[in-house]
């Protein structure tokens, strides 16, 4: 039994494309992922919104509202719960040079008119949380953005959503490259300095994704840390990447399974989890994989979440006290390379 309530996207699942191949698997009914999420084990989900409401582009605020509504109806009947919804900002070519700083203001209000519709779906599903990965929002050639024009706008813009609904709360989920060469904000410090900016830093706070801190050449554990100290760990994407290369979004621990353990250990020993917060999955199927076992990736990453936690609650913390009295931290070392290896 985990200790932890899980959440899940649906491109999770997904089909396979990538920056150099097309799709190579059939897409699966949004209603059919939901049901089998549900089966998995999870109880919550992450929603973009065009998830949620797909041709939002083309329907009145009254429309978007009220086929929010509908999911939420669906969601109950299935007893599954809504984390989060993130605006969408980097598909369509509005934002294509990014979205709350794009050089063209009407490009900007459209990111903003996105970012509103997303509180108001979000609050027709039952949650206060909104997801922003700044996705574009930094440059592919250094000189297009001044940085400190565009962070400021990016400010502008949240400001913006705080003030449209007093409600809500921004969760923003750094990453420090991919799509674009240099992000304004990458990484979870990065974060926190900016949440001071806003109009309310009480209600902007952030999502950690485990592959994005890696990418940025950073501890995943320790960046959760780092956030839960300022109690500003709101939302995490569990998932790993093998070193700083693209984006890979693997399962859970696959690449690093010491720095996996500790993120579970960080988690479980500040009580993550104790103001409601999912843990979140962020992780992608191989390309290589059949349509048949689209979901294998998923239920293998909660399995070696829990694992890792039964991992954690075997851990002598007095050993491990012992150790660190007498600085002996190889030894401290081996004791849990050997509990992660089962000796
Ligand atoms: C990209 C991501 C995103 C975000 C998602 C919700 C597509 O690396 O991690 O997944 O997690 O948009 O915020
Ligand atoms: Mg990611
Ligand atoms: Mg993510």
């Amino acid at each position: 039994m985990s200790k932890f309530k899980f959440s899940v996207g649906p491109w999770n699942v997904h089909e396979g494309a990538d920056a150099f191949g097309p799709d190579i698997r059939a897409s699966i009914p949004f209603d059919y992922k939901l049901k089998k999420f549900k089966e998995i084990g999870f109880s919550g989900i992450q929603f973009h919104d065009d998830d949620v409401v797909t041709d939002m582009n083309d329907l009145t605020e009254e429309q978007i509202k009220s086929r929010a509504g509908e999911l939420k109806d669906y969601l109950d009947d299935l007893k599954l719960e809504a984390e989060f919804v993130a605006p969408r900002l980097w598909l369509d070519p509005r934002t294509a040079d990014g979205g709350f700083t794009s050089n063209s203001a009407s490009d900007r209000e459209f990111a903003l008119w996105r970012a509103y519709r997303s509180i108001d779906i979000a609050k027709q599903l039952g949650t206060d949380r909104i997801v922003l990965w700044l996705a574009r929002e930094g440059t592919l050639c250094a000189e297009s953005k001044d940085p400190v024009e565009s962070i400021d706008k990016l400010r502008q813009a949240i400001d913006a959503m705080l003030a449209y609904d007093p409600s809500i709360k921004i969760l923003i989920e750094p990453k420090p490259n991919e799509p674009i060469d240099r992000s304004f904000i990458p990484t979870v410090g990065h974060v926190l300095g900016f949440a001071n900016s806003t109009s309310d830093p009480s209600r902007v706070g952030a999502l950690l994704e485990s592959a994005h801190a890696v990418l940025a050449g950073l501890d995943p554990a320790f960046e959760m840390g780092y956030c839960l100290v300022h109690q500003k760990l709101w939302g995490v994407h569990l998932n790993d990447q093998n070193s700083i290369r693209y984006d890979q979004d693997k399962s859970f621990g696959v690449e690093n399974i010491r720095s996996a353990f500790n993120q579970i250990k960080v988690l479980t020993d500040h009580q993550y989890g104790s103001n409601g917060e999912f843990v979140g999955l962020d992780v992608k199927a191989m390309r290589t994989q059949s349509l048949e076992k689209s979901f294998q990736h998923l239920e293998n990453s909660l399995k070696i979440v829990k694992l890792l936690e039964e991992k954690v609650a075997r851990l002598d913390t007095s050993r491990v006290n012992k150790y660190r009295e007498m600085r002996n931290y190889e030894a401290l070392e081996m004791y849990i390379m050997e509990l992660l290896l089962g000796e």
